[in-house]
C-alpha cells in the first residue's frame, strides 16, 4: 500500500459524529513524545499533516485523517504525560474508553513505544486492555535511528517480555529516516483486508 493522499477531517474532545465516519479505522496510541503524530506525517510523505512536538502533551484530542480516500487514521493523545494532572488524566482516560467502546470501525491499533526503554506500566496496561477488548492490534518500537542496527534486535526483548508479543511481530520503525514504513504498509494493508473477509 502507498498513501497518495491524506486529509485532516477533524479533531475531536470527545468520539462523536464526522463526516465520513463509518470508514474503516486504524488508530495510533502510545505514550506521549513516543512519536505517533510523526508516524502519521512520515507513513502519509507529509511534514505537517499532524502536529508534532519535543514537549510532551501535543496532541490532546482525537484527530481524524483521510488516506487515499478510503480509511480513517486516527491520532489519540499520548499516556504518561507527568505534568498533567489528576483531572487532566481522568479526562484523558474518559475519552480513550469512550473511543474504544464506540468505535465499531475500528479494525486495528498500531501501539507505539520508543525502542530505547522499557514498555511502562501504561504500556502494559494499554496493551491488556486492547487484548481484554479483542481488538488487534502490531507493537511499533519507534525511534530505531536513535540506536544501532545491532542493538535494535537486543532492545526488542524486554518489549516482547512486558507486551507478550514475539520479536517478529513488532515493527522498527524511524519517522527519521523512514526504517520500517514499508513493513508498516503492509500491516496496515493487511488489516483493512482481513476485516472485509
Ligand atoms: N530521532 C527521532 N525522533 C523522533 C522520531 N519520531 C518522533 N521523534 C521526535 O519526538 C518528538 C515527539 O514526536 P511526536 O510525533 O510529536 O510524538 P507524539 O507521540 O505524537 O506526542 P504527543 O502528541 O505529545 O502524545 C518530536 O520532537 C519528534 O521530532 C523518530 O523516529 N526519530
Ligand atoms: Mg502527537
Amino acid at each position: 500500500m502507498e498513501i497518495k493522499k491524506a486529509e485532516f477531517i477533524t479533531s475531536m474532545a470527545s468520539y462523536g459524529a464526522f463526516s465520513g465516519r463509518g470508514l474503516k479505522q486504524i488508530a495510533v496510541v502510545g505514550k506521549s513524545n513516543v512519536g505517533k503524530s510523526s508516524l502519521i506525517n512520515r507513513i502519509c510523505n507529509r511534514q505537517k499533516l499532524a502536529r508534532t512536538s519535543a514537549t510532551p502533551g501535543k496532541t490532546r484530542l482525537i484527530n481524524v485523517f483521510l488516506l487515499n480516500g478510503s480509511f480513517h487514521l486516527i491520532d489519540l493523545p499520548g499516556y504518561g504525560y507527568a505534568k498533567v494532572d489528576k483531572q487532566e488524566k481522568a479526562r484523558w482516560g474518559q475519552m480513550m474508553t469512550d473511543y474504544f467502546e464506540q468505535a465499531g470501525e475500528l479494525c486495528h491499533v498500531l501501539t507505539l513505544v520508543d525502542i530505547r526503554h522499557e514498555p511502562t506500566q501504561d504500556d502494559i496496561q494499554m496493551n491488556q486492555y486492547l487484548r481484554q477488548m479483542g481488538i488487534p492490534f502490531t507493537v511499533v518500537a519507534t525511534k530505531a535511528d536513535k540506536i544501532s542496527r545491532g542493538a535494535r534486535q537486543k532492545n526488542l526483548a524486554p518489549i516482547c517480555r512486558a507486551l507478550l508479543v514475539q520479536p517478529w511481530e513488532v515493527i522498527c520503525f524511524s519517522s527519521e529516516d523512514g526504517t520500517g514504513k514499508e513493513q508498516l504498509l503492509d500491516v496496515m494493508e493487511k488489516a483493512l483486508a482481513e476485516e472485509e473477509a
